[in-house]
């Protein structure tokens, strides 16, 4: 059976209902498995050309959809009648939707799923193509799942097919592409300026009072699932029109009075909310997650015999705080937890001791130790690169282009390096004293540990960047042995992207971190916090580590052009998720600071 439109059943709940005093037992279905079945019922049902259900069924699982409440919930305190209540759901879906929580599925639609072997919600999720389509290009081409049709698609064969034609095949490709992309988790450096023109853009409508981007988004998480935005209006009407009419919206899941929900042309959804201002801390609160988060602060409220939840914390019927954030946890005897800090991991207990960490901030980065130019893979020259730092209020960078084993990127040997120094000393010259151009290299590691560049150049160097760009699929013990050898030689002052990931696309290279953090805490090596979207390496629990080992950091755009620099705020964002302080980031330092802390490593 496809395995993706299976409802997924984790456990059964035994629910005892007290007034009838039998015990019923429900399968713990999700809405999202509901509205699925629903669609998918309603896909086959059209394929087989029925008429008037296909329609019913999914303006059903369209109303269900932007629904609050779990069906299972409503189900457990009125039964099938009380569904039946619900806008679009009539009998006939009640009594579907009570089989799959009797059963666990729904009869009717297994058997069309083994009569049609298809992933047909998966399918007619591409633009343009409907059930019947689906079904066709199944029996003309086999076509079972998106794999099989862009496969058909790239071989040519869709365009054969009576009424599809070279164009829809086109079509189809560019269809396909779409949902790929809306599958995964987004990275938020590609959602977030998206979502920033957004919340500017919902900002100047005269109806809005006050507006939070909150979740995920809010607390930096390197890919969010979706964007939830909190609004306090006294009249959201004109909000809700507006927002599920602006340009970049696909598909309206949702388009309601408290909250709508829409999905963009990048394959991202969006989730509005309106609430009250008197709630507005609260919401903010439990909308910026995270979930388990949520649930420890309200085992602490439980503690003091208050309630929390989304509207506000309750002394019996009596609000006792939910305006803001702070007065919130004030009233649970906490410190205020900046939001990159809620994933329960610790910060509930310090912030009852008063305790939490005073986390670097977003304005605190003077320099930036990664940069790639013109001389290698980087798009622009030094000049332009440092005359761009400086307008991001750099006050020092270090040009760190790749070394000559990674040839195709022109990397530096010994002779071009030193040719590069003295274009750095012209530019430095012509700049003045506004910026300090440090001379650096990403100097490669090589496959025994050794370094592509001699001694005698590190040496002269301000900051000797190492990294690792191959052999990536060495055994752990390899891996770790060839990264402990490169950061052990004493004029290596950065290991850049330490663990190799590129999130979505590259696991991280198969190594020990912890004997990485030692080795770096007894060489007083820097571990550095690639600030690149992709990258993100270190991540949030091993910047915690070295924060505990007292191991130093570096925040770095790595910038291969003028517009990377603005990446340093994802590594801010990154430290500050692994509880960094300024202290722990070198180049949070001035510039003589900084210097000195690396000399007096040699
Ligand atoms: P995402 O979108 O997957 O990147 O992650 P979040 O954290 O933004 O999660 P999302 O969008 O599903 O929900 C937003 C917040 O709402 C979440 O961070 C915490 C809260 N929330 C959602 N579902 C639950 C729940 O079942 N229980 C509790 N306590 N809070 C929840
Ligand atoms: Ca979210
Ligand atoms: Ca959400
Ligand atoms: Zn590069």
């Amino acid at each position: 059976m496809d395995s993706s439109t299976k409802p997924q059943f984790t456990k059964e709940i035994v629910i005892i209902q007290e007034e009838q005093e039998e015990v019923m037992v429900i399968k713990p279905i999700k809405n999202a498995e509901i509205v699925k079945a629903l669609k998918e019922f309603s896909a086959y049902l059209a394929a087989e050309g029925v008429a008037f259900k296909p329609r019913a069924y999914e303006k059903a699982a369209l109303g269900l959809e932007g629904m609050e409440e779990e069906l299972a919930e409503i189900y457990k305190k009125g039964g099938r009648k009380a569904l039946e209540d619900l806008p679009g759901v009539g009998r006939g879906i009640a009594e579907r939707i009570e089989e799959l929580f009797k059963t666990g599925k729904v009869n009717d639609l297994e058997r069309l799923r083994k009569k049609y072997p298809v992933k047909i919600n998966e399918i007619t999720e591409v633009e343009g193509i409907g059930p019947k389509m689906a079904l066709n290009l199944y029996k003309k081409l086999g076509v079972k799942t998106l794999a099989d049709l862009e496969k058909s698609a790239k071989a040519g064969k869709v365009r054969n097919i009576e009424g599809f034609g070279q164009k829809t095949e086109e079509n189809i490709l560019k269809g396909i592409e779409f949902v790929k992309k809306s599958g995964s988790r987004f990275l938020l450096g590609l959602a977030l300026p998206e979502i920033r023109k957004i919340e500017e853009r919902l900002k100047n409508l005269k109806e809005v009072e006050r507006l939070t981007v909150a979740g995920s988004v809010r607390r930096w998480k390197e890919t969010i699932g979706d964007a939830d935005i909190l609004v306090i209006s006294k009249n959201p009407k004109p909000i809700m029109d507006y927002f599920v009419g602006m340009p970049e919206v696909v598909r309206v899941y949702a388009h309601g009075e408290t909250k709508s929900a829409v999905k963009i042309k990048s394959g991202l959804d969006i989730d509005l909310r309106v609430v009250e201002a008197r709630s507005y801390g609260a919401a903010l609160n439990y909308f910026t997650g995270s979930k388990d988060h949520n649930i420890a602060l309200r085992e602490e409220a439980l503690k003091k015999e208050l309630k929390l939840n989304e509207y506000g914390l309750f002394r019996g019927k009596k609000m006792v705080a939910g305006r803001g954030e702070v007065e919130l946890y004030e009233a649970l005897g906490m410190d205020y937890i900046e939001p990159e800090m809620r994933e329960n991991t610790g910060e509930i207990e310090l912030s009852k001791k008063h305790a939490l960490p005073s986390l670097i901030n977003y304005g605190d980065i003077e320099g930036d130790l990664q940069i790639q130019t013109d001389w290698t893979d980087g798009s622009d020259s030094i000049e332009e690169m440092a005359k761009a730092a400086l307008s991001q209020g750099l006050k020092y960078i270090a040009i760190t282009d790749h070394t000559k084993r990674l040839a195709m990127t022109g990397g530096l040997d010994e002779k071009k390096i030193r040719r590069q120094w003295a274009d750095i000393d012209r530019i430095q010259k012509k700049m003045g004293s506004k910026i300090k151009i440090l001379k650096g290299t990403e100097c490669d590691i090589l496959k025994d540990g050794s370094l592509d560049l001699p001694d005698e150049i590190l040496a002269k160097l301000d900051v000797v960047g190492v990294s690792v760009h191959s052999y990536f699929n060495l055994f752990r013990e390899e891996q770790t042995k060839r990264i402990l050898k490169a950061i052990k030689n004493p004029y290596v002052d950065i290991l850049f992207h330490p663990t190799g990931r590129l999130i979505n696309r590259r696991e991280p290279y198969e190594v020990d971190m912890e004997a990485i953090i030692k080795e770096a805490k007894q060489t007083g090596t820097v571990l550095e916090i690639d600030a690149f979207p992709d990258r993100l390496d270190l991540k949030d629990e091993h910047i915690k580590k070295c924060v505990i080992s007292g191991v130093k950091m570096s925040i770095d755009s790595d910038a291969h052009s003028v517009s990377h620099f603005p990446f340093l705020e994802y590594g801010i964002a990154q430290a500050r998720r692994g509880w960094a302080k300024r202290g722990d980031i070198i180049n949070a330092w001035p510039a003589q600071k900084m210097m000195s802390f690396l000399k007096s490593r040699h």
